[in-house]
């Protein structure tokens, strides 16, 4: 194997280095700066001991006060810090999934968005019973919307998506009290359990964290996944790249950046437009490049083979080459630096969400009527700014990496049926992957997710781990952040192959895949969900029983706490990188990894040392694979 043909982590910071030194030159201040200027960080805070919730307080929790002024413990205050971080993350890509759903709802016949996936939109509406026949794609889609709409508010009843699960998660979940009603409801529960004076009971906490997360993952994430699908097309593999090497000089560069693909559905569409083409080569550049950045790079980049310009830690940096003439945002994981920061550039920051209003930006609100004009002005705007560039200030990175991406659910087992023609029944299904994994050609599986963190160094965890798994025979799928480092790192093309042990290896030249596979952005964690689920049930094994566990180990956000809830609650163990901030209370830590395991069969691991983390998760693997007797 030729160690060349990839992207190391110190190559990485290399670049990252580079760029940080043009950032002094304009004068303009990065994360990194922040972060010294935040150190050392509240102890408090950090232990989750701090509460703020009534104007009693803040009170924080020492061996000298082990009780707020209402007399809330350690245990009390970390669990409702917790349950509310829980809370935010369910909101955040709930709220998306609602969105999402309003789009479907605002379908066309000719209108700016229409039905990509009518098959997949008729599978879910019988799903849901919704009359087929005889009637239009479109009034099917809006009745499908609607009854998505209704899952937010409904006052009686169960997550519909709930009974895609195996009996034994389900009956599991109605007898543990965590079957998430109306997502709004668990939401609001939430935050009513946490308000002054009501639950100081940490058990109690943590059960409404798994059933809002549940409300999350099987239901708001499952339903933005879904309906995404439905308007934009079902991800099917294609080749792309990645790093920030993607940024072409002679090009006029858009980035997009956020979560929500209604929005750069649109740009990318635009810059396909011929007429503007020919504009942006009136004014001097070779063409519009539009590349992504975070989920939102991975939605257009499984759908339309879009480059990645790079994850959560490079937002600034992509800026400071000089040579991004428009960064357009929706919602989610946007810095507000980004505000400022362009500002030392000619480059344009374009917010388009009333939920994301950021300062220093030019506001463009995007609505399903006008979005198609909307996005020809954006890129219109882009052009405008190529001419506008500093040459002195262009840095251009060099190295990029190439990537197959696009893999859904229905991307696998199409995959799958292609080297299994003669066994026509076990077509469709995931019978030769199963196969594989019992027969220890593959040890396992391993979801490795989320996002960057600068507590520890960017990318360098996420792409530890995953070489090592891959070496240990265990294949990798990955979402999120997770991806655009493993899409850096070059171990989503084939010829990541050459890194994996012999079982792995094989498996990737027999289907043709590299060992690292991408699903998509964070509310595709649901894929993985229903991956998992729908292998139990073809095995006829349990969720926890399966040789297969979750990852984050560069986490940060409430969106990240919320999906390890609901992988938690699938029978999944998350192995964490960074601590959750509950450890100022021992019932805490207790509770989220080993009491939710005696519910529901997973729990968390927690190291910050990736080496021992990984090791952690191939010894949990083979614990499981003995327990199955493979
Ligand atoms: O939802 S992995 S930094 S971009 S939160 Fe954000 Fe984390 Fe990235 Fe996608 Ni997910
Ligand atoms: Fe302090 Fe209790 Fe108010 Fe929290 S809820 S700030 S512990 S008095």
């Amino acid at each position: 194997m030729d160690v060349r043909n990839f992207t190391s982590v110190e190559q990485m910071e290399e670049e990252a280095k580079n760029l940080k030194e043009r950032a002094a030159a304009a004068g303009a201040e990065t994360w990194e700066d922040r972060k010294k200027a935040q150190t050392p960080q509240c102890k408090f805070g950090e232990d989750g001991i701090c509460c703020r919730i009534c104007s009693m307080g803040p009170c924080r929790i020492t061996p000298k006060a082990p009780r707020g002024i209402c007399g809330a413990d350690a245990h009390a205050i970390a669990g409702r810090n917790y349950l509310r971080m829980v809370a935010g993350g369910t909101a955040a890509h709930s709220d998306h999934g609602r969105e999402i759903c309003h789009t479907l709802h605002a379908t066309r016949p000719d209108g700016h968005y229409q039905i990509k996936d009518p098959a997949k939109l008729l599978r879910l509406a019988n799903e849901w019973g919704v009359k087929t026949e005889g009637r239009d794609i479109y009034d099917i889609a809006h009745e499908v919307a609607e009854i998505g709409l209704m899952e937010y508010g409904k006052p009686f009843g169960t997550q519909r998506f709930l009974t895609r699960a195996t009996e034994e998660r389900q009956k599991l979940w109605h007898e543990l009290g965590i079957a998430p009603r109306a997502i709004d409801r668990e939401i609001a529960t939430a935050m009513h359990m946490t308000h002054m004076g009501n639950t100081a009971d940490a058990e109690a906490l943590v059960r409404q964290a798994l059933r809002t997360g549940m409300a999350d993952g099987w239901g708001g994430s499952m339903m933005g996944t879904e309906m995404t699908d439905i308007l934009f097309g079902t991800p099917q593999p294609r080749e792309t790249e990645g790093d920030l090497g993607v940024l072409d000089k002679d090009m006029v560069n858009i980035i997009v950046h956020g979560h929500d693909p209604a929005m750069s559905e649109m740009i990318v569409l635009a810059s396909e437009d011929k007429d503007l083409i020919e504009y942006a080569r009136s004014k001097g550049a070779k063409g519009i490049n539009v590349c992504g950045l975070c989920c939102t790079a991975n939605e257009v980049t499984m759908r339309h083979g879009v480059k990645m310009a790079g994850n959560f830690l490079q937002q600034e940096n992509a800026i400071l080459t000089g040579m991004v003439e428009m960064i357009a945002v929706d919602v989610q994981c946007i810095f507000p630096s980004i505000g400022p920061l362009s500002e030392c550039f000619h480059t344009k920051f374009i917010t388009t969400s009333p939920i994301a209003r950021i300062p220093n930006s030019e506001y463009v609100e995007f609505h399903p009527e006008t979005a198609r004009e909307k996005g020809r002005e954006l890129v219109r705007a882009a052009i405008d700014n190529f001419e506008r560039r500093d040459p002195a200030k262009i840095y251009e990175p060099k190295k990029k990496q190439g990537a197959r991406v696009g893999y859904s659910c229905e991307a696998i087992i199409k995959e799958l049926d292609g080297v299994t023609n003669s066994y026509v029944d076990v077509r469709g299904t995931y019978k030769p992957l199963i196969d594989c994994i019992k027969a220890g050609v593959l040890r396992g599986a391993v979801a490795i997710v989320g996002c960057n963190n600068p507590k520890v160094r960017p990318d360098y965890s996420h792409i530890e781990i995953m070489k090592e798994l891959i070496k240990n025979d265990i294949i990798v799928v990955t979402t999120g952040c997770s991806a655009q480092a493993a899409a850096k790192a070059g171990l989503m093309k084939p010829e990541a192959k050459e890194l994996c042990g012999a079982g792995l290896k094989r498996v990737c030249e027999l289907v043709g895949i590299p060992p690292v596979l991408h699903m998509g952005s964070c509310v595709d964690i649901s894929r993985i969900m229903l991956l998992v689920n729908d292998v139990c049930k073809q095995w006829g094994i349990r969720c926890d029983q399966l040789p297969a566990v979750g990852c984050a180990p560069e986490w940060m956000s409430e969106k990240a706490v919320a999906i390890a809830n609901y992988v938690v609650s699938t029978g999944i163990d998350v192995y964490l990188g960074i601590e959750p901030q509950v450890k100022g209370s021992a019932q805490m830590m207790e509770l989220i990894t080993e009491g939710t395991r005696k519910l529901t069969g997973g729990g968390f691991i927690i190291n910050t040392d990736p080496h021992v983390l990984v090791q952690k998760m191939i010894d949990g693997i083979e614990k499981k694979r003995a327990a199955l007797g493979i």
